[in-house]
């Protein structure tokens, strides 16, 4: 089944005068309930309030490809090896039995959302995520990318010792097919210094405005050469350092675009694959922890209304702890520590072992209950209004959170976490919970990667107009995609808004989002029908 396959027709009709279909548009109304809250004196003052919107979605499915920064590196080889079992059917042998291609592991494709009930039975009915609106298939993108290494994708999945040999062995000819990625740019400060020996394959000189036109034109010549109407840029190359944030440097989208034409050494491989990105008006995911997204860089996919989303797939231990922080705490249980250990053997534990880039994914992992511990006062105290602690605004009562990362070769890419919660219990009572998570790490990340990819192309194809404010004309959604948070350990958000955490909240906040666009209420867990006489 090859790009150009017909998939089967768009299931859901929605028959109300919210929603409206045409050839080219699914247009939903919808009300938007809330409630602005404000607080005198420990006295809540409550108004709850109504919004209208209205959304646009082009059902036609973007010929999407999918080009991915680090192709040849285990996420990957891994990902193009999956699709194309997927695509070209391919079974293989396991010790245990018989294996068939699938994609679990994806919210958009393995999970369900509830669209309501049937009258006749009263029972609910749910339906594949990826068939609430018209979405890409995954089996139908078409993949490219860079690496700074110039093994071809079949070498590059053999490298990767993720997958059973016997699928190896039948789809090696499919990745050879793949060719070998295109050269990146390499500037070796911003990745471990033990990656040296795998860049042989990478885009010449030191020039950053060179680089970034470079980088354009293959994002171009793609799109062109497969006839694509979307290409989704997506880093899953090596965890970059931190940049430093230097005012006039990387501060505003002027001052980055000066400093990439001056070639200044601040500016990182992954910055200039965001900006060729936006340049070229094709949204760009990060995939990894580093700050990609440099204030400049934020305000240029502003400018451009350009789609970026990010930062750090989030696909084990994070994702636990995203749900299992914030239990405890909703449950009333005070976490006092947290400590998460992890080692794993794949090239990605070798680069994360030098301390800069461990710094990057500590800092990924380390924000992640923090509004779970914000919105509950009762545990934990607030920061005082105005007091500073080393110059700094001063936080309030956390949890001790630790995160710790070692490279053990030897067990390549099973990942092994182990995490310890310990929490304040009733009256002085302590609880420790100890949990142990082994899996492949590229088996997780592959079907976020598909699903972040797919929800991008989705996101770019609605439009939204705000009744309230008398909006006349349909416009993009806003450039940072933070409905893409579920599989994003630091989920970027439009500043000076909140983040969420919590991986149910994520969910929820998708789900409603995709039911808004048919005119459907997010789902209701009130159940009122089955609480009433
Ligand atoms: P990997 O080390 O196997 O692959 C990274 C690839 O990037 C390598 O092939 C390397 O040659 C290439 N590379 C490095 N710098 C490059 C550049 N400037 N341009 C182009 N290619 C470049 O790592 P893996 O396991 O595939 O992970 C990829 C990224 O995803 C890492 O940053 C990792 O931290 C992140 N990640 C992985 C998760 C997982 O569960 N596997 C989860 C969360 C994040
Ligand atoms: C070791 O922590 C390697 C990392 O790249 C992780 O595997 C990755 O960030 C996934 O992290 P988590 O916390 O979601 O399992």
């Amino acid at each position: 089944v090859h790009p150009t396959a017909a998939r089967r027709p768009y299931p859901i009709v929605v028959q109300s005068e919210y929603t409206s279909y045409s050839d080219e548009f699914i247009t939903s109304k919808f009300t938007n309930r809330g409630a602005d809250v404000s607080v005198t004196g420990g006295q809540y003052t409550v108004t709850p309030t109504l919004k209208q919107y209205e959304f646009q979605t082009v059902r036609k499915v973007s010929k999407t490809g999918l080009m991915m920064i680090g192709w040849g590196g285990n996420n990957g080889s891994t990902l193009s090896a999956t699709i194309l079992a997927n695509r070209h059917n391919i079974v293989w042998h396991t010790k245990s039995g018989i294996q068939q291609p699938n994609y679990i592991g994806s919210v958009l494709r393995a999970s369900t959302a509830r669209l309501g009930t049937d009258p006749s039975t009263g029972k609910d009915v749910y339906v594949p995520v990826s068939d609430v609106l018209p979405m890409v298939h995954p089996n139908d993108l078409v993949l490219g990318g860079w690496d700074i290494s110039g093994s071809r994708m079949d070498e590059a999945m053999t490298r990767a010792q993720v997958l059973d040999w016997d699928l190896q062995r039948q789809v090696m000819p499919h990745m050879a097919a793949l060719g070998k990625p295109l050269p990146s740019i390499y500037y070796p400060d911003y990745i471990a210094a033990n990656q040296e020996a795998r860049a042989d394959n990478v885009i010449p000189g030191n020039d950053k405005q060179a680089h970034l036109e470079h980088l354009r034109a293959d994002i171009r010549k793609f799109k062109e050469t497969n006839g694509l109407d979307r290409v989704v840029v997506f880093w899953t190359a090596n965890t970059e350092r931190y940049s430093d944030i230097i005012p006039g440097v990387n501060d505003t989208a002027d001052n980055l675009l000066a400093s990439i034409k001056s070639s200044h050494s601040e500016i990182s491989p992954s910055t200039i694959f965001a900006v060729a990105s936006i340049l070229e008006g094709e949204p760009f995911v990060n995939g990894a922890p580093q700050n990609t997204f440099v204030p400049g860089v934020i305000e240029l996919a502003e400018r451009h209304k350009s789609f970026i989303g990010g930062d750090d797939l989030k696909s084990g231990q994070t994702k636990l702890k995203s749900v299992f922080a914030e239990f405890l705490v909703n449950a009333g249980i005070k976490p006092l520590s947290i400590a998460s250990y992890n080692h794993l053997g794949n090239n990605d534990g070798h680069n994360l072992s030098a301390e800069p880039q461990f710094k990057s994914k500590e800092i990924s992992k380390s924000s992640v209950v923090d509004d779970m511990v914000n919105a509950n006062p009762l545990l934990y105290k607030p920061a005082v209004e105005g007091a500073t602690k080393g110059g700094k605004a001063a936080k309030g009562e956390h949890p001790d959170h630790i995160v710790v990362i070692k490279y053990v070769p030897a067990v390549g890419d099973s990942k092994r976490a182990i995490d310890e919660y310990y929490s304040e219990i009733f009256c002085g009572g302590r609880s420790t919970i100890n949990i142990f998570n082994e899996c492949e790490d590229s088996l997780l990340a592959t079907p976020l990667i598909l699903d972040l990819a797919i929800l991008t192309e989705l996101l770019t194809r609605v439009k939204c107009r705000d009744v309230s404010k008398q909006q006349a004309e349909f416009e993009p959604l806003y450039p940072i995609l933070s409905l893409l948070s579920y599989m994003l350990k630091a989920p970027l958000v439009k500043p000076g808004t909140d983040v969420v955490n919590s991986l149910n909240r994520q969910r929820n906040a998708l789900e409603a989002f995709l039911k808004a666009c048919i005119g459907l209420e997010g789902s209701s867990d009130l159940l009122l029908e089955t609480r009433v006489w």
